[in-house]
């Protein structure tokens, strides 16, 4: 309650979701990502819904200057930041053979860096306090072997690898950081991962809703550093990559 909340990638899908729970819960949601538009919409219903009053910022997370700008902003206009949902991602899916190199470099700009770059700005204030929580969201495809999407996959490695760093030099402070590894979630994320559809033909009858992962992720949030193992994740849903 009274927490201030920033959620990257939140004009759509799990970060849509996360944003309208934690109002509900009484939390402050700071929503970010590229289209001001969508923000603007899910903000105002997330003040007609929950009276509380969300703040946006319009956000490419691979803009380090830009997210340094933003992320001091919100420090001294708003408050401390208790809570950085790292959620902002994308994925294109294709074996490597075929992929697209400007498109792998944009994942990794996005998913990694991108996260990097606003985990970064958090943790002085974290550290001063001596309290806070960073949730990286991966994937499943960052545990496991998957055929075609050895890109996406490699990004995703990369995010548990920073979290569980990250995790281990945080170690002595009250500072949580967790990583949350997604199975498929129908949102909008297959437009761009899967352009033939074949992949969600194939895992459609394993696939969460948004609404599920944001509601365990809440609960994630919810628990004290102690109740978390070392090293913590969380797995939703099916591992089921297979295409
Ligand atoms: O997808 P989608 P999800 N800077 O497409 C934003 C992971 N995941 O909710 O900038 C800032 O509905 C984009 O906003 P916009 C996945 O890898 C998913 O499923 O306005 N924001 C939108 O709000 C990702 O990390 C599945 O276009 C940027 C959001 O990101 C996370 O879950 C499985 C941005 C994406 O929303 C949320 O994805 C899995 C940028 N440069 C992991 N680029 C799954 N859905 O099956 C994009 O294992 N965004």
């Amino acid at each position: 309650k009274d927490k201030i909340i920033v959620i990257t990638g939140a004009s759509s899908g799990i970060g849509e979701k996360l944003a309208i729970k934690v109002a509900e819960k009484g939390a402050h949601p700071i929503l970010l990502a590229r289209s001001e538009v969508k923000l603007k919409t899910i903000s105002e219903k997330i003040k007609k819904e929950t009276s509380v009053q969300p703040y946006y910022f319009k956000l490419d997370v691979s803009d380090r200057d830009a997210v340094e700008r933003v992320f001091v902003e919100i420090i001294k206009d708003i408050g401390n930041i208790d809570v950085l949902i790292n959620n902002a991602g994308f994925g294109v899916f294709d074996a490597f053979h075929e992929a697209n190199l400007d498109d792998l470099e944009k994942m990794f700009h996005v998913n990694v860096i991108g996260l990097m770059n606003c985990t970064k700005q958090v943790i002085p204030s974290m550290i001063e306090r001596n309290m806070g929580h960073i949730v990286n969201i991966a994937s499943q495809a960052g545990k496991l072997a998957t055929p075609k999407t050895s890109g996406y996959a490699a990004t995703k490695h990369a995010v548990l690898g920073f979290t569980n760093s990250l995790r281990l030099e945080l170690r002595k402070t009250n500072i949580h950081v967790s990583a949350v590894n997604p199975g498929p979630i129908e949102t909008n994320f297959f437009e761009s991962a899967d352009q033939s559809g074949t992949y969600v033909k194939n895992v459609k009858k394993y696939m969460l809703q948004a609404d599920t992962v944001a509601e365990k992720i809440v609960y994630l949030m919810e628990r004290p550093k102690r109740e978390l193992n070392i090293p913590y994740w969380m797995n939703i849903g099916s591992n089921l990559y297979n295409m």
